[in-house]
């Protein structure tokens, strides 16, 4: 039988979507973000920040996993001849190493690479699609939109790093072509905790002008009631 369309306890005001068209997107769990020696270390940034992300997430993976809502990953990334990589992002803002260099893990951002991969804790099953994009935000320059398009998906549960920047490009992105989004509070982090807080309040503010916020454990009671 269908589950019914459910309810959870959010900012602005309570999310509801119906589970038949909804997927759950994880942006960017990846080592080149969340582990010494890659791209978010390069930039100077202290990388453990982000680690607080990996537990909710997967107790949320595993919750989804188990009533069958669809998981889509993603993963920033440049093909390996760095034909799909802008000069002006390769040089921004001066790193120890740039995309393309060699680093401890593999070949920084770059497709393939150790890396560039998702994190241990949060490895995608197989069957889930896994969406590479060279840009910030998934819809750019890959099949995001066409596989939600053909899965008939209507709203958004988002996890992933990082907050301002990746989830925060989706999300807009998703907003303007018509998606509902809730994003999930502690399932989603940033090297800069006030970036962190702005990013959600900016997204719930003014009646929920690119979405819905809440914490991950009012979505498992939404699944559970
Ligand atoms: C960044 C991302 N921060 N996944 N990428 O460069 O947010």
């Amino acid at each position: 039988m269908p589950m019914p369309t459910l309810s959870v306890d959010a900012r602005p005001y309570p999310f509801t979507f119906d589970p038949a068209t909804t997927a759950l997107v994880v942006i960017d769990m990846q080592r080149d973000f969340m582990e010494p020696g890659g791209f978010g270390e390069t930039l100077g940034n202290d990388v453990s920040l982000l680690r607080s992300t990996i537990e909710p997430t997967a107790a949320i993976l595993t919750a989804f996993r188990a009533v069958g809502i669809p998981i889509i990953h993603t993963r920033e990334g440049h093909q390996p001849d760095l034909s799909d990589l802008p000069d002006a992002k390769r040089d921004r803002g001066n790193p120890t190493l740039r995309i393309g260099d060699e680093g401890p893990k593999g070949r920084i951002l770059v497709v393939g690479e150790e890396g560039q991969d998702i994190v241990d804790e949060l490895k995608p099953l197989p069957g889930e699609p896994v969406v590479d994009k060279p840009g910030k935000g998934a819809f750019y320059a890959t099949s995001f939109g066409d596989l939600l398009a053909e899965a008939g998906i209507k709203s958004l549960i988002v996890a992933g790093v990082t907050t301002e920047v990746c989830v925060h490009t989706t999300v807009r992105e998703a907003n303007d072509r018509g998606y509902e989004c809730l994003v999930l509070e502690d399932c989603v982090g940033s090297y800069f905790p006030e970036f962190h807080r702005v990013a959600l309040d900016m997204i719930a503010a003014q009646g929920g002008i690119f979405g819905w916020v809440a914490p991950s454990a009012s979505v498992l009671d939404a699944l559970e009631r």
